[in-house]
């Protein structure tokens, strides 16, 4: 029911480290490429206002909690192998592991801030590669991922759509119906793709176009530039002047940890952190802490939570909606206060929250209730962040 973000990029980049440090999941992380092979998965959590604050009552979360009224929303995440160029004709691990990013809602791609890794990986000194420069070839290798897709049995299609007729959007929808792709983003693609209006003219170059359409408007991503604990002030702001999160991954995961250990205050998102006993420390993690701490005060927190909150909110448009049965007191039929909060496209509508509780909600949808107003709602109400809505249905 969630949303899926993949977090992609070259191997050795800082992927996992970033993942665990999210997730809170144990996993391989080591300085060289390719460590990772089979994709982790696991599960974090974002920010959201939590409307109990408006009832003085504590809810109650299916999933998820919640904090002094801020809601932590679950949100799935995926950690793949590294990608290298030409990994679509089978360099590196090849892409089959990008399957495992067919449902992927979004992208977050790792870079190496330090730029001491080439393309592959290895390291070949500090700043001897431009940061930046693997955001291309990474979203041409997805672009080429999807194209291969597109082309599998698309000749005999097209022939079949001249012959008999028919709708190119549908086919193309399709042909990617397992990508979670809404059908309009890929009618739009089709529009947009520059498609000759004789499909005899149809050539490769034709489908990377439509994969690349349809990458650009259904699976957004934003860029992560990871390790920043290892670079200047300079260095970061330049990044940043270029569109990169200048995070660290490393940092971030030191503080989950020491949360988790009851070393340390520290409440993922927060731009500080209080340590709890100063005797309980040794040396070392004094230490450690204290980099974290002066990194932190130069960059407003280690920007991993803050990253895939941007790319939730703001690059993905997503708002925060509470469904209950019980439009008075806010509660499911067993009297659980706010006990789902669930992440939606802006401008989706109360039939399209009915959809996302359960098929069967909405099939049988007749109005919505807007829980803060009692007003009725029909299905094309416009949802707002933060709304609570009831369903009713019929039996
Ligand atoms: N200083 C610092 N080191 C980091 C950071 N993130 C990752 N590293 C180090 O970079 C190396 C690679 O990290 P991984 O997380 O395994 O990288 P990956 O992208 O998953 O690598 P592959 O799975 O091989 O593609 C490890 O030695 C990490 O400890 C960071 O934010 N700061
Ligand atoms: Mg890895």
């Amino acid at each position: 029911m969630s949303i899926l973000i993949g977090i992609i990029g070259k191997p050795n980049v800082g992927k996992s480290t970033f993942f665990s440090a999210l997730t809170e999941n144990p996993v391989e992380i080591a300085d060289y490429p390719f460590t990772t092979i089979e994709s982790n998965k696991g599960v974090t959590y974002i920010r959201a206002k939590c409307p109990e604050t408006e009832l003085g009552k504590k809810c109650k979360p299916n999933f998820g909690k919640c904090v002094n009224g801020t809601r932590l929303v679950p949100v799935e995440l995926i950690d793949v192998a590294g990608l290298v160029p030409g990994a679509h004709e089978g360099k590196g691990l090849g892409n089959k592991f990008l399957d495992d990013l067919r449902r992927a809602d979004g992208f977050i791609q790792v870079v190496d801030s330090t730029g001491s890794l080439d393309q592959n990986g290895n390291n070949i000194g500090r700043g001897k590669f431009d940061p930046l420069e693997d955001a291309e070839f990474v979203h041409n290798e997805i672009v080429l991922w999807l194209a291969n897709i597109i082309s599998d049995g698309l000749v005999r299609n097209l022939r079949k759509l001249e012959s008999e007729g028919g709708k190119l959007d549908s086919i193309i929808y399709e042909k990617i119906s397992g990508l979670g792709i809404d059908p309009k983003d890929v009618s739009s693609a089709v529009k947009n793709a520059g498609i000759p209006s004789n499909l005899k003219n149809w050539d490769d170059q034709v489908t990377i176009r439509l994969a690349e359409e349809i990458i650009r408007t259904s699976k957004p991503r934003i860029i992560v530039a990871s390790k920043a604990d290892k670079i200047d002030q300079s260095e970061a702001s330049k990044l940043r002047e270029r569109n990169a999160h200048v995070a660290s991954g490393d940092f971030e995961l030191v503080l989950r940890k020491a949360a988790k250990a009851s070393l340390i205050d520290y409440f993922p998102g927060d731009t500080t952190f209080k340590i709890i006993d100063e005797t309980k420390l040794n040396n070392a993690q004094k230490n450690a802490l204290n980099r974290v701490r002066e990194f932190m005060d130069c960059n407003g927190g280690t920007r991993t939570q803050e990253a895939i909150e941007d790319l939730v909110y703001k690059v993905l448009g997503m708002i925060v909606v509470y469904p209950v049965e019980d439009e008075n007191h806010w509660t499911d039929k067993n009297g659980n206060i706010l006990p789902d909060a669930i992440l939606l496209r802006r401008g989706s509508t109360a039939i399209d929250l009915a959809y996302k509780v359960h098929s069967d909600l909405g099939d049988r949808f007749i109005r919505a209730i807007n829980g803060r107003t009692k007003r009725a709602l029909g299905r094309d109400y416009v949802l707002e962040d933060g709304d609570v809505i009831k369903i009713i249905a019929s039996r």
